[in-house]
């Protein structure tokens, strides 16, 4: 009896004939990603129409995932996000809307109500994110956020009603002629075209009217002041086989890494930057004020700590900008104040111990890079540029404030997920050619690369064949201490496979590890080795 009591009281079933057909699952599913996509092409053309730089719910929903999940990704031993997480990032947060999207759908074509609930909730999720991204104004973010769910409520209506119906059962021969069916998805396929144009045209207007880049045409304005110091780059290097790095690295060609889905754009006249914290006298100095200083020209790698052992995720400029120094001075660093923290437009920080920043190597707020107004990649107006230390403790982008606090009292961005305080780069050497595909002819053959200790200078780089002794090999010219040098062995290749091992050794002595150790938590370790095969 009680195992059947809801049989028994069960409302009797609707008779199927006079059910209303319902819309077909597949078409459902359409409908619903579909208006999905509407609505976020929309929100593209929102923020894109409302803000110069400002985000979109798309990106700001990015932006959220990076700072919750990237240091969850430690086991894959990078730091996000290099420049082709970003593109991957965007495109899996779309088809997850489009999914989600396709799922409320489906709920809709039996309770509409409950459809357009799941898009105001997706909506909403936008709007949280658009909130809390620093970028972003939550004018520009409610605006998107409504449109957003009125466009994709709006058009899961439309084309849940004029979707295919599939007749209920007992329905099936009775009114529904193929020409009628025809009829309904030919409107159905065309409504969804028109949802499809929809959602790509204003998309990418969206996104054209935000690429309207306000600190590209700053940018375009600046004259650089001459620098007090030369940056003593080598007029000319002894060798340059094909495929060895450039000494300096061309600004275009410069590896990128950071948090920013979206370039902070940057009003020139409006911007400043801050100096505070545990210091006597805070300021405050302006882009044109920074320029009048007294500036240097120096030649500094820099490298990721996500980098592995002969990964490119490290590069060699000029850069020309104010000794932090100067600035540190002015303000006046009070005792205590044992840490330097560099944050920026969008909120990234980055510290390095005071000590660092005072004991005399290079340490700069740069502003130009090779010559030019510091590209907007690489943080126009003002970045921090600290020789010897791995940019994610040091290298500040988008820089808008310094701030003196103790070494206890806070952590930077990568610190808080799980990446070591204090970054200094290891020695490294990288073997640029022979490249990892090439086919080598026995005989006289280059085999050359990059090898760098910044501050402390490359005294020393070795090559070794197989289970041969290391040899010796030829350096360039360096303009410094700062910046990694080019190296090259004369190699007598004979046929078979081969190992080819390179290792450095600083000017303080120490030769780079063999013990391998991954980026995380404090910078790659190990010798980069590359096997060839050599033909007779
Ligand atoms: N604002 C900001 N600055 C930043 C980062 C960032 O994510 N946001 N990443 C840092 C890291 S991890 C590195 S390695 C360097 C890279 O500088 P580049 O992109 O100019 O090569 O920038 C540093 N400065
Ligand atoms: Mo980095």
């Amino acid at each position: 009896m009680q195992t059947t009591a809801g049989d028994e009281h069960r409302e009797p079933l609707p008779d199927a004939s006079t059910a209303p057909p319902t819309v077909g699952r597949l078409a459902a599913l359409a409908a619903g990603a579909l208006s999905a996509g509407a609505a976020l092409g929309v929100s593209e053309l929102a923020s894109g129409i409302a803000g110069g730089g400002e985000p979109s719910l798309v990106s700001s929903i990015g932006t959220e995932f990076i700072d919750r999940f990237a240091g969850g990704l430690k086991d894959l031993a990078v730091q996000l996000f290099g420049t082709n997480d970003k593109p991957a990032l965007i495109v899996g947060i779309i088809i997850n809307s489009l999914m989600l999207g396709a799922l409320f759908g489906l709920v809709a074509r039996r309770w509409f109500w409950l459809g357009a609930i799941g898009f105001a909730g997706f909506g909403a999720v936008g709007l949280w994110a658009y909130t809390r991204d620093p970028l972003g104004s939550t004018t520009t973010g409610l605006l998107a956020a409504v449109i957003a769910v009125a466009v994709g409520v709006a058009s899961l209506w439309a084309l849940l009603r004029v979707a295919p119906r599939r007749a209920a059962v007992t329905d099936r021969d009775a009114d529904h002629s193929d020409a009628h069916t025809g009829t309904r998805r030919r409107t159905f396929l065309a409504a969804a075209l028109v949802a499809i144009a929809g959602a790509a045209g204003s998309s990418v207007l969206g996104r054209k009217l935000r690429a309207g880049n306000i600190s590209e045409a700053a940018r375009a304005d600046v004259a650089l002041p001459r620098a007090g110091t030369s940056a003593g780059v080598p007029d000319r290097q002894p060798f340059s086989p094909e495929g060895l790095s450039p000494y300096v690295t061309p600004n275009a060609e410069f590896y990128r890494i950071d948090t920013a889905l979206i370039v902070p754009q940057v009003d020139i006249d409006a911007w400043s930057l801050e100096i505070s914290g545990m210091v006597d006298s805070p300021f405050s100095i302006s882009y044109d004020e920074l320029l009048e200083m007294e500036s240097v020209e120096e030649t500094v790698t820099l490298q990721c700590v996500s980098n592995e052992v002969g990964g490119r995720l490290v590069d060699n400029a000029v850069w020309q900008g104010v000794p932090l120094q100067a600035l540190l001075d002015r303000a006046g660093v009070q005792a205590g104040a044992t840490q330097v923290v560099g944050r920026s437009l969008d909120d990234f920080t980055a510290g390095f111990p005071t000590d660092v920043a005072l004991d005399g190597r290079v340490a700069l707020v740069a502003y130009a890079m090779n010559g030019e107004p510091l590209p907007v990649e690489h943080g126009f107006p003002a970045r921090l540029v600290v020789a010897g230390l791995y940019g994610y403790v040091s290298a500040t982008k988008w820089l808008r404030q310094i701030e003196l606090t103790s070494w206890e009292d806070f952590d930077g961005y990568w610190i808080t997920r799980g990446w070591a305080k204090e970054g200094p780069i290891k020695t490294m050497s990288r073997i640029d050619v022979p490249a990892s595909s090439a086919r080598l002819a026995a005989g006289p053959t280059p085999v050359a690369g990059v090898a760098w200790a910044p501050t402390r200078g490359i005294e020393r780089v070795e090559v070794q064949i197989d289970d041969g002794e290391w040899q010796e090999c030829r350096l360039g010219e360096v303009a410094s201490d700062n910046t990694w040098v080019q190296w090259l062995y004369e190699w007598d290749a004979r046929p078979g496979e081969h190992t080819i091992r390179a290792r450095a050794t600083d000017r303080g002595g120490e030769t780079q590890t063999d013990a391998v150790e991954p980026p995380i938590p404090s910078g790659a370790t190990g010798w980069h080795s590359r096997r060839v095969r050599v033909t007779g």
